[in-house]
């Protein structure tokens, strides 16, 4: 975790808010704030203590959030990825072919604006938008609030829009089935090698903006090698969520695994 983006502080201003909905920001308490009153130690040993208690305490309510969610078989995701990769473009895309098959419901994750919570508005999914501040990713206790804000349905699936960072959000476990990790083929291939965490911790990766491959250098072979070095399990769907190449394929997967579920 790091120091300078706003993943260890106690009190982050977090927004949780439907489309058309006024803000109001709430400070956002992780328990054990030991920073508030200690005198400033910042030596190696405190900060990991820190980071284990936020960590821990993640944990708790991600299982919490895992218990409900199967409770009420909703089959959530995290979409992790580099800002642009296009996770929004990639759910819009999937709402409209999928919805009348399953109920989609979605978590936007993003430091400030409602331009994505407006944009899944319009496909007609039920939709909160969590504006993090300073914050770089989500954690369990945002994703908490704002299931009981969507009022989730039985047998549905639950999308979550991580806030666009490759680091921070493989380490807060949200409740999820799988994390997704999306890379884009303008991102260079060596990215599994550069971030192992996020791929180590995905079940399934999808290549995107393959309608892009021939201008750029990008080999999609070496990207899954990479891949595959720090995670041997995981599993690729190649997709152009602009040109609809690979959306069936990545649609089934998603039915089957709700079929499963
Ligand atoms: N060429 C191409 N552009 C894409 C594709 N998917 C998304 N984009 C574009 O990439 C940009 C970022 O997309 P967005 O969905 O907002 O990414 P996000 O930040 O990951 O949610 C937008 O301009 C999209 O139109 C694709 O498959 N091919
Ligand atoms: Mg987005």
């Amino acid at each position: 975790m790091c120091d300078t983006c706003g993943c260890g502080q106690p009190n982050k201003a977090v927004t949780i808010r439907k489309p058309g909905e006024k803000g109001h920001s709430h400070p956002h308490h992780h328990e054990n704030n030991h920073d508030h009153n200690h005198s400033h130690d910042h030596s190696h040993g405190r900060t990991v203590v820190v980071e284990t208690d936020i960590l821990a305490k993640n944990n708790l309510i991600a299982e919490r959030n895992r218990s409900y969610f199967e409770a009420k078989n909703i089959f959530a995701l995290n979409l992790v990825s580099s800002p642009g990769s296009g996770k929004t473009t990639i759910l819009e895309k999937t709402i409209a072919k999928i919805k009348n098959k399953v109920i989609c419901a979605v978590v936007e994750g993003d430091q400030q604006t409602m331009n994505d919570a407006e944009r899944i508005d319009a496909t007609g999914a039920a939709v909160v938008q969590v504006n993090t501040g300073t914050g770089c990713h989500l954690d369990s206790e945002m994703i908490n609030q704002a299931s009981k804000k969507l009022d989730l349905q039985n047998d549905s699936i639950l999308f979550i829009e991580n806030v666009g960072n490759l680091v921070c959000p493989a380490l807060f476990d949200l409740g999820e089935a799988h994390k997704i990790v999306i890379i884009s083929v303008t991102e260079g291939d060596d990215k599994p090698h550069k971030y192992p965490t996020m791929f180590s911790v995905s079940d399934l990766c999808i290549i995107n903006k393959t309608d892009l491959l021939p201008y750029v250098d990008f080999d999609v072979e070496k990207c899954k090698e990479y891949a595959r070095q720090v995670n041997p399990r995981i599993e690729f769907i190649e997709l152009s969520a602009t040109k609809g190449e690979g959306m069936e394929e990545w649609t089934n997967w998603l039915l089957d695994k709700v079929q499963k579920s």
